[in-house]
């Protein structure tokens, strides 16, 4: 679809009777074919871009011809929304004086334009990226003021330079690790592990910083969205149903019992929240057995479900649990790294907290609280207990006091972003993140990391470096495969 160079026609009024209409066509046959059905006052042929000619249709050949006025708007390639030629009919609003139009153009060579076309070929001529082309629809579906603005604003551009700037950084890094793979057999310090490490680290914090900064265009005038994630069997659902105030999610002690999101409203302090349940993240995709394909594919539908779940978000409660935490330090490191990515604010939760000494006022809960904050890189942290409801209160102001910090960042200067976006910003930081612990110099105990200088070591770096430019090349469309392209633009409307 992106590449095709026929004539296309479509109409761009909404369907149904109307006092005028609008059929617009783009390609390079887009003159010869509207000449066929539109009789202009002066020639055709000559028109400057942006002008236009008064005309007539003429509605049918033979005894019954009539004449109906019209107006033709001009816009000659490349200036122009395609970059091709494209002309506008502006004709009365009657459908079947319409219809017939269309099926005339056709006749004449023109081909029906599928959803969006208009616009794929405005992306793929390079006059607009992919996330502007995305702004475009946000504009046509904003319901309020403040969508409008904020799709206004995505389709300024404004996020594309964001995205842009850090993709020229990754870019110039990744080139220093390629240069030092072609010398890593001769003694010359090109890229110094500790160096590539601070600048992946510096990266990381700043797409994750502009995700959390940025908006989701389509939800400026909702409630706020609030997800719950965590691995499984912690007890989501179990806080799901008591800040929901309500018995909806299913309780067990199986882990892997929430598959789906489930969503419920609820209110703290008057201010509205919508709540997500999800299905726990897990690494156990991997760990399956081989022959195993029906669980596995259960397994990981659930999984990108929790992350679409995730990039749609504007709060997350990452819940742990206590007991675990406090037991197993080397359960820290998932947490610290997804604390380290997520595109939202976040609050983490050390939820069964009853389960630990003296519950969630104790002191081994103080000291897991504690360590906690260690790794929550700046996000508050709460001690819980679903099944007592101790330290619900103290959760319910945690997100409150979140969500206002996240507001005025926001506020400040965050980008207009779709829930697509923040995913890709999300990929894009796991990749850094994993670059940053391929840079950290090996402890003893696990021997060397692969940091550059080691075997393979910017090989490796370049390898998460270059996941990280296309996960954000994604958002621009510089590294978007045809399927996606082509699912995207099949969300518009015909004629745009
Ligand atoms: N002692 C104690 N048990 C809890 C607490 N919260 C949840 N549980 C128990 O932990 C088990 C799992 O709880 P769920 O709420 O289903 O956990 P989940 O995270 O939703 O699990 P999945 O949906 O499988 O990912 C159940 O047996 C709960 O009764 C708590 O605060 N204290
Ligand atoms: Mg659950």
């Amino acid at each position: 679809m992106i590449c095709d160079t026929d004539t296309i026609v479509a109409v761009s009024s909404p369907l149904g009777s109307a006092a005028r209409a609008i059929v617009r066509l783009s390609g390079p046959e887009a003159v010869r074919c509207a000449a066929a059905v539109f009789v202009p006052d002066r020639p055709l042929g000559d028109a400057e871009t942006y002008t236009s000619r008064n005309g007539a249709v003429a509605l049918s050949s033979g005894p019954l011809r009539a004449d109906v006025p019209a107006s033709l708007l001009v816009m000659r390639g490349p200036r122009s929304y395609t970059r091709e030629d494209v002309l506008e009919l502006h004709l009365p609003g009657s459908p079947a004086l319409v219809a017939e139009t269309v099926a005339r153009l056709c006749a004449a060579g023109a081909r029906p334009a599928s959803p969006g076309e208009f616009t794929a070929r405005a992306f793929a001529a390079g006059r607009l990226d992919l996330a502007q082309a995305e702004a475009v629809m946000a504009v046509i579906n904003a319901a309020g003021r403040r969508e409008l603005a904020a799709a206004s604003r995505l389709l300024s551009g404004e996020l594309s330079e964001c995205i842009e700037s850090l993709v020229d950084r990754l870019r110039r890094l990744l080139a220093r690790a390629e240069l030092a793979i072609d010398f890593s057999d001769q003694q010359v310090p090109v890229l110094s592990a500790a160096e590539a490490g601070a600048e992946a680290a510096r990266l990381r914090d700043e797409v994750v910083a502009l995700a959390r900064r940025s908006r989701d265009v389509t939800h400026v005038d909702g409630d706020v969205r609030v997800a719950l994630v965590g691995r499984p069997n912690v007890g989501k659902s179990s806080l799901f149903n008591r800040l929901a105030g309500a018995e909806r999610a299913i309780v067990t002690e199986v882990a892997g019992t929430t598959r789906d999101e489930l969503r419920q409203r609820f209110t703290i302090d008057g201010t509205p929240f919508v709540l997500s349940d999800t299905a726990g993240l897990t690494e156990a995709v991997a760990d399956l057995a081989p022959g195993d394909d029906a669980r596995r594919r259960l397994h990981a539908a659930a999984h990108a479900r929790t992350l679409a779940v995730l990039a749609r978000s504007e709060l997350v409660l990452a819940v742990v649990d206590a007991a675990r935490w406090t037991a197993d330090p080397s359960s820290h490191d998932d947490v610290e790294r997804l604390l380290a990515t997520l595109a939202a604010p976040t609050v983490l939760v050390l939820n069964k907290c009853d389960l630990l000494p003296l519950g969630s006022g104790g002191p081994v809960a103080d000291g897991a609280v504690a360590s906690a904050r260690e790794t929550s890189h700046g996000a508050p942290v709460v001690a819980v207990s679903a099944r007592t409801g101790e330290g619900l209160d103290a959760l319910r102001a945690a997100v409150l006091r979140t969500l206002r910090r996240g507001d005025l960042d926001r506020a400040a200067d965050g980008p207009a972003v779709v829930a697509r976006h923040r995913q890709c910003m999300e990929t894009a930081a796991e990749a850094l993140e994993r670059a940053t612990l391929l840079c950290r110099p090996g402890d003893d105990d696990a021997g060397p990391a692969p940091c550059p200088g080691a075997d393979h070591g910017e090989e490796l770096l370049a390898l998460e470096l270059r996941e990280a430019i296309d996960a954000l090349g994604l958002i621009t469309g510089r590294s978007s495969p045809e399927d996606v392209l082509n699912d995207i633009f099949a969300g518009f409307c015909i004629g745009k």
